[in-house]
This record gives C-alpha cells, sequence and structure tokens, in this order.
C-alpha cells in the first residue's frame, strides 16, 4: 500500500474519521503504510485521514534522547478516548500535513486515552510531554480539526498570509 500525505488547504482533512469496527488484515496493512509514511516524511505523528483514510487511527513514534525512532517505541492507536486531561501547556507544534508551518499551541499538560491496538485488545495510556502534546494533536485530526485551528485570530490570519505567500512562490519556481 503506497500512501501520500494530504496537505492543508484538501478539504478531505476537514473529515470525521469513522470507528474501526474491523481488526483485520486491511488494517494491519494500512498501520504499516502509515509507518513507513511517517518515517520517510520525518513525522513522529500520523492519523490515518491524513493519508486519505477516514479511519480512526493514529501513529506515534516519539524520538528518543538520541533522536532514533524505534520500532519498540511505536505506539498504535485504534478507536482513541480522552478519559482524562489536566494542565496545560504550550508547545510548537508541526504538521506533515501542514508542511514548514511551526506554531505555538496550548493543550493538557497530562492526558489519559483508552484505546484498541491492532488486534482490538483495549488498552490505556498516561501521557506527559510531548507524547501528550502529539496524542491531542493525533486525536484533533480524527474530528477534522488543525493545529491552525488551535490559534488565536491575529495569529491565524496572519498564518493565511503567510501560507498565500508560499504557495505562490512556490507556483512560481
Ligand atoms: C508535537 C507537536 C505535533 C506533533 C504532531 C506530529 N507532527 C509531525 O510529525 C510533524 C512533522 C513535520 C515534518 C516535516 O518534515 C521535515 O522536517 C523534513 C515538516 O516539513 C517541513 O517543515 C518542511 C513539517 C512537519 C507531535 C508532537
Ligand atoms: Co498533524
Amino acid at each position: 500500500m503506497n500512501l501520500s500525505i494530504v496537505e492543508y488547504p484538501d478539504k478531505k482533512l476537514r473529515e470525521k474519521s469513522l470507528k474501526v469496527e474491523k481488526f483485520d488484515a486491511n488494517l494491519h496493512k494500512l498501520l504499516d503504510a502509515m509507518h513507513s509514511v511517517m518515517i520517510k516524511t520525518n513525522g513522529i505523528g500520523l492519523a490515518a485521514i491524513q493519508v486519505a483514510h477516514a479511519k480512526q487511527v493514529l501513529i506515534l513514534n516519539i524520538p528518543d534522547e538520541d533522536g532514533e525512532q524505534p520500532l519498540e517505541n511505536l505506539i498504535e492507536m485504534i478507536n482513541p478516548l480522552l478519559v482524562y486531561k489536566e494542565g496545560e501547556t504550550i508547545y510548537q507544534e508541526g504538521c506533515l500535513s501542514v508542511p514548514s508551518f511551526y506554531e505555538d499551541v496550548t493543550r493538557y499538560e497530562n492526558v489519559s486515552v483508552n484505546y484498541q491496538d491492532r488486534n482490538g485488545n483495549t488498552n490505556t495510556l498516561e501521557a506527559t510531554g510531548l507524547l501528550s502534546i502529539a496524542i491531542q494533536h493525533e486525536m484533533d485530526h480524527l474530528v477534522g480539526v488543525l493545529f491552525i485551528d488551535k490559534l488565536s485570530y491575529a495569529r491565524r490570519k496572519k498564518f493565511e498570509k503567510e501560507f498565500k505567500r508560499v504557495q505562490k512562490e512556490k507556483k512560481s519556481s
């Protein structure tokens, strides 16, 4: 399965993803292909809608202290549900679907998530730091929300202006 990243402002990114009911070979193929494209494009998190599959599927692979992303650190979440949230943290986020743009976003500092793995087994993960931020960023994708939607009116206006400028520059080069 060869996947490519859907980029803003594609309307596909606004779709609400559907709950996964079948934990079969097709789901496993999608997860494996998502991992390949995420690593190839230097990502640390990816939701299925970013590769045009409207399923409640996301993957995360936070780099370790050496900047490596070993397979054993890969987290696959199917049908995730936020069951606990507390605190506040600000981090400069990026997204493979909005390349070259990084903006400060406010998120919960600590979260707890219930989810299923690729075989349908239920798990709970308590997360803090970058993992907590990445989970919230990817879960937003499942309901059609992008990190740029979380900016203040003024920051969003600035983003749109800069985005248009970059698009124009790309066309003319
Ligand atoms: C904290 C904040 C946000 C997340 C969500 C996951 N985001 C990413 O994985 C973003 C990756 C990204 C990679 C890019 O490519 C390169 O750096 C080569 C990129 O492209 C450019 O900037 C040109 C943009 C974003 C997790 C944790
Ligand atoms: Co994203």
